[in-house]
Formats: structure tokens, C-alpha cells, sequence
């Protein structure tokens, strides 16, 4: 092994070869310190040449390396095992913006740009990045692609798969793919790109990307409304898709329990919204016409949805920072759940048309079966995603509490999930955390394709084993 740091040390230089155990530590735990590994080191390469060679070097020493961006992961994808032999290749300093090009609407990054830097490039010249998520701040493109995220814009501009136009990878021999074009339209046989996209690492290094921008939407309005139960949410969310039809940009549910929990552990963050009903919805618009057109649309569709009973209460915010609290406030529940401690997170997708039955008859069994446990729900209800997070009674030990009942709470969720045919990762993607569920949610063919594209690709399994497949 040391033969290999010092021929890594001699391409890299030693400031980009972290070998000493202090100067590891950031990079060996995952944002929810759910999972940590060791590491044999971290290398921070600045150029897609460099990310090749680092590939041949670890592949010559069949050594295993861990694709990282900002680790902000919830499912422990970029995080390395315990052994200590493998690699952390974060992407962190692959992060200039090569290029803007306004004619063709495309913003050509280098995967280490964090998420918020291409959003501010892309306003600073009046063009939207559609791509928006709590962890914007820290995340980074390469990541946001590799585990194809969603967010809060899925409604209207689709995932970050629907964002990308073209990629550079490095394969897992170390060559180098350049696939950077900018088309709309490329039907040349087998898509790699989007093979590429949501495989976690596993089937390359993603080194830059070519991603679609939209023009800034001139005028955007944001409201609080208070609903009384999941159908009338969705009945709400239906109005809204028939009357304000592209113009709805945003619609995410949170629960009131989700909502008590922001107030506890962020008091700033209290829902303006009198009493924190059982539901409250944000809902955003925006408008490519005017201030004025848009504010009217949302005042006669809230007035329709007070009169068909939908909702029971609404508060639009009257400027950009009140807007923008309302967002934080959504932003702020992983936040407060961070902060009460450990919890279950499952990240689902269901049908809208049986997200009610879901939601009653899975509460049900939970809360029967494990009394006193906090169902955090709120998600992107636009999507049907909803994060069913399972926190334990108050006062119990949190750790003890998950160790022991970890296994069975994702078993009844999931098995629920499969009886109304959702997904068991709408957007988080599965990483370690979900390696062990994917083969029965899949289904043992397309289990087995998966198998057979990650050995193909990667016959050495170097490139981020036992994430998503075990070959
Ligand atoms: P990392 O966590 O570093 O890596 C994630 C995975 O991608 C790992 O498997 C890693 O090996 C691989 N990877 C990273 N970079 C590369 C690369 N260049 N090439 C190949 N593989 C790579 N996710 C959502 O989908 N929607 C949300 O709304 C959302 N909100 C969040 C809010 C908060 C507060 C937090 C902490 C997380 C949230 N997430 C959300 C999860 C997370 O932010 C996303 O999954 C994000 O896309 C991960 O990016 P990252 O740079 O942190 O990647
Ligand atoms: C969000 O939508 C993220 O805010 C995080 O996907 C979800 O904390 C979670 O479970
Ligand atoms: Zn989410």
C-alpha cells in the first residue's frame, strides 16, 4: 500500500494525499453521522486527468475507492467501510464552471461545484438552475447526479437526471468519457449518460456535466395553506395542476407533528399558520408574465379551495424574505430531527391515488405496534414523496431504540410500500443503507441486470463495493 500512496503523492502532490488520521476525520462520516468508515487516504484531485490516473493506479493496486462530493448523502453511499484499505476521491476542488452558454440554454460544471454556486452563475445571467434542496449549501452537482436528486422543483423541471444533457466519466480502467455534448436530442444507441446517473459511484467517476437551464421565472408567489386531512391535500394539489397548470413550481406537506418539532427545536421557525393545523402546504407559483397575473391566478384558486372546503386557512407571503421564510421553515424539519437525534428515515414514493389509504393504514400498524413513536411525515406531496421518518417515544434512549427495531420498522414500511406499489427510495437513492432491500424490491431480473452492468463495467469491483449491488 504505501507503494501506491507514493506514486499517488508523486502525481498529486502531497497538500492532495490526506494520509494523516486528523486530517481524514472530515471526510469519513456522512452528514447524519449515521455511518463512518476509515480510510487508507482522501485524495482531492483538481483535474479530470488527474481523477484518470488516480482510477489506473487504484485498479493496477486493486484498491477500492469512494467517489465523494459534499456527504450529504442519507443512505451512507459515500461513506467508506471499516477496513481501512479504501480510497476517498472527493471531488471538492473540480469546481469551475467552464462554461455558460446562453443560446443553447446549458451550464457546462465540473462535478465538484457546489449546488448553490451553479444556481447563483445561472441568476447572476438570468437563467434558472432549476435543481433546489436543503443541502444546496454544501452538496455538490457530481453528487446531486450521482444519486439523481430530486428536491422541491420536481414537479415542474423533473429530477437531476431531467436536468443533464451530457457528462465526462472516468471508467472504471481509468479512461476518460467524454460525453459533454449539449443536445436535446441524441438517439445513438444505448444511453450511457443516463446509466451513468443515479448509480451512486458504483459504475464511475463522474468528473462534469452539461445541465439544462430554464429563464428566471419574473415573478414567484409562495403561500402557507392549512388542510385538514391527506385527501384534501391531494384534492388540492389536483386544483392547483388543472389551474395554474407549468406555473406550479412547488408543493410540499408537512404534518403538524413535523412542524411542532421545528418550533421546539427552532423557535424562529414557528409555523405562521394559527393553531399549526393537522396539515399545512406550501405552494409556490411562478410566472414568466407578471407580478400581477400570477398573484390574481393564486388569490381566485385559493379562494375557490376555501369555498369547496379544501383548505381552512392561507397565508402568501407579501415579500421575498417572508417567501423565503416559508421555505426555510420546510427546510428546517431534517434540521430539528437532526437536532432531537437519531431517527428512521424512509424515503418513499406512492401512487397519489392511494397515498391516503398508505399514509392511515401504515400509521396504524406503526403506532399499534410500537407505541409512543413520533411519525415525522412531510415530503414533496407533488411527487407522492413522502419522507415517513420514524423518531422514538420521547425519552427513550434513541440509539437503543433503532438498534433493536431498525430492521423490523424498514421491513413493515417497506412490505407496505410494495403492497401500494411505491418505490423504497423516491430520491435519496440506496447506498448502503438500502443494499440489502434492493434485490426483493426490484425483483430478482432486474436485480440481476444491475448485477450484470456493474460487473461489466467494473469487473474489479474497485469502484464503490457493496454500495446499491454486491457483485
Ligand atoms: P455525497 O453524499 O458526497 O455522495 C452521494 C453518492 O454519490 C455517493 O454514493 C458517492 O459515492 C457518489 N458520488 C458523489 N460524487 C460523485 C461523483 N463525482 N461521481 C460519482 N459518484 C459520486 N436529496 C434529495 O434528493 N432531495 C432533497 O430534497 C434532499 N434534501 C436534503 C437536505 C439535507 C439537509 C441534506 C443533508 C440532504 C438532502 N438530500 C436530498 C440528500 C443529498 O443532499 C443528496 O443526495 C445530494 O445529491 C448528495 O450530494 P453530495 O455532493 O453531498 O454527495
Ligand atoms: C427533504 O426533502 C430532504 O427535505 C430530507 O429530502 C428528508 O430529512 C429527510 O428525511
Ligand atoms: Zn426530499
Amino acid at each position: 500500500m504505501q507503494n501506491l500512496i507514493d506514486q499517488l503523492i508523486q502525481l498529486l502532490g502531497k497538500s492532495s494525499v490526506l494520509i494523516d488520521d486528523q486530517e481524514k476525520l472530515p471526510y469519513l462520516t456522512d452528514w447524519r453521522k449515521r455511518f463512518s468508515g476509515r480510510a487508507l487516504a482522501v485524495l482531492l484531485p483538481k483535474a479530470t486527468e488527474e481523477v484518470a490516473q488516480i482510477v489506473q493506479l487504484c485498479a493496477a493496486a486493486k484498491v477500492a475507492i469512494v467517489p465523494q462530493g459534499g456527504q450529504t448523502s442519507f443512505c451512507g453511499g459515500a461513506t467508506p467501510d471499516n477496513s481501512g484499505t479504501q480510497i476517498i476521491l472527493n471531488l471538492k476542488r473540480m469546481n469551475q464552471i467552464r462554461e455558460l452558454d446562453a443560446a443553447n440554454q446549458t451550464i457546462t460544471v465540473e462535478a465538484g461545484c457546489i449546488l448553490q454556486s451553479v444556481q447563483e452563475k445561472a441568476a447572476a445571467q438570468d437563467f434558472l438552475f432549476p435543481l433546489s434542496l436543503g443541502a444546496e449549501g454544501s452538496c455538490m452537482i457530481g453528487g446531486n447526479l450521482a444519486t439523481n436528486a430530486g428536491g422541491t422543483n420536481v414537479l415542474r423541471y423533473g429530477n437531476t437526471r431531467d436536468l443533464c444533457l451530457g457528462l465526462e466519466v472516468v471508467t472504471a480502467k481509468g479512461e476518460i468519457w467524454n460525453g459533454m455534448k449539449g443536445l436535446r436530442k441524441d438517439n445513438t444507441g444505448y444511453d450511457l449518460r443516463d446509466l451513468f446517473i443515479g448509480s451512486e459511484g458504483t459504475l464511475g467517476i463522474i468528473t462534469a456535466a452539461v445541465m439544462k437551464l430554464y429563464p428566471l421565472p419574473i415573478s414567484q408567489w409562495t403561500t402557507l395553506v392549512a388542510t385538514q386531512d391527506i385527501a384534501s391535500t391531494i384534492a388540492l394539489l389536483n386544483l392547483f395542476q388543472k389551474r395554474a397548470t407549468a406555473l406550479l413550481t412547488g408543493f410540499e406537506m408537512m404534518t403538524q407533528e413535523s412542524l411542532e418539532l421545528n418550533e421546539k427545536h427552532f423557535p424562529h421557525m414557528a409555523n405562521p399558520l394559527k393553531g399549526n393545523p393537522p396539515y399545512t402546504v406550501l405552494i409556490e407559483l411562478s410566472d414568466h408574465e407578471s407580478e400581477e397575473h400570477v398573484r390574481q391566478l393564486l388569490e381566485a384558486i385559493l379562494e375557490e379551495a376555501f369555498s369547496s372546503g379544501l383548505i381552512s386557512d392561507a397565508v402568501i407571503a407579501s415579500n421575498l424574505s417572508q417567501a423565503n421564510s416559508f421555505w426555510h421553515m420546510r427546510e428546517h424539519i431534517t434540521l430539528a430531527q437532526a437536532e432531537e437525534g437519531a431517527n428512521l428515515k424512509n424515503d418513499i414514493t406512492i401512487p397519489l391515488s392511494s397515498l391516503d389509504s398508505f399514509i392511515q393504514e401504515t400509521d396504524l400498524l406503526i403506532r399499534s405496534q410500537y407505541p409512543g413513536v413520533r411519525i415525522i411525515n412531510f415530503g414533496h406531496l407533488g411527487d407522492g414523496n413522502l419522507h415517513y421518518n420514524i423518531a422514538p417515544p420521547i425519552g427513550d434512549d434513541a440509539k437503543a431504540f433503532n438498534l433493536a427495531n431498525e430492521k423490523a420498522i424498514y421491513k413493515l414500511v417497506n412490505a407496505q410500500v410494495e403492497r401500494y406499489r411505491g418505490s423504497i427510495s423516491a430520491e435519496h437513492g440506496i447506498g448502503q443503507l438500502k443494499l440489502g432491500d434492493l434485490r426483493a424490491h426490484k425483483g430478482v431480473v432486474a436485480h440481476d441486470l444491475m448485477k450484470a452492468l456493474k460487473t461489466a463495467l467494473d469487473p474489479q469491483n474497485i469502484l464503490n463495493p457493496h454500495k446499491v449491488v454486491s457483485i
